[in-house]
């Protein structure tokens, strides 16, 4: 490759990372694997197995730091714990936690630290 072209060409992946890591959060697809007990009971404690992968290729999420903040979006409140989330493998991922009331909640899911996020509805009475 000429000189010229190879400077142009990496000016251009240059470019390219700047404005990926400048982007806003990648997309995550979050389901409810499994939720126990299901309904979730408000005040109790409850288990959630999420299952997470990638919105643009369908990838299984591995190897991530996964944060999850339940969120009352109708109240515009979460819970006072911190949730200690555990990585099963093949994207499913596990943590305990109690829901406070009644209603919609959000299951809020952050990968490591904002690269990537998601969010999954739960019913709890
Ligand atoms: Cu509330």
């Amino acid at each position: 490759m000429p000189v010229k072209r190879g400077v142009a060409y990496m000016y251009n992946m240059l470019t390219l990372i700047l404005v990926a890591c400048s982007a806003e959060p990648a997309g995550l697809d979050v389901t409810l694997h499994e939720l126990s007990p299901d309904p979730a009971v408000s005040g109790e404690d409850v288990t959630a197995n999420l299952h997470i992968s990638w919105a643009d290729d369908g990838e299984d999420v591995t190897d991530a730091v996964v944060t999850l903040t339940p969120w009352m979006s109708a109240h515009g409140h979460g819970i006072d714990d911190d949730v200690l989330v555990e990585e099963l493998g093949d994207g499913l991922f596990t943590a305990d936690f109690a829901l406070t009331m009644p209603g919609t909640w959000e299951l809020r899911v952050d990968v490591d630290d904002g690269l990537a996020a998601g969010s999954v509805e739960v019913e709890v009475q």
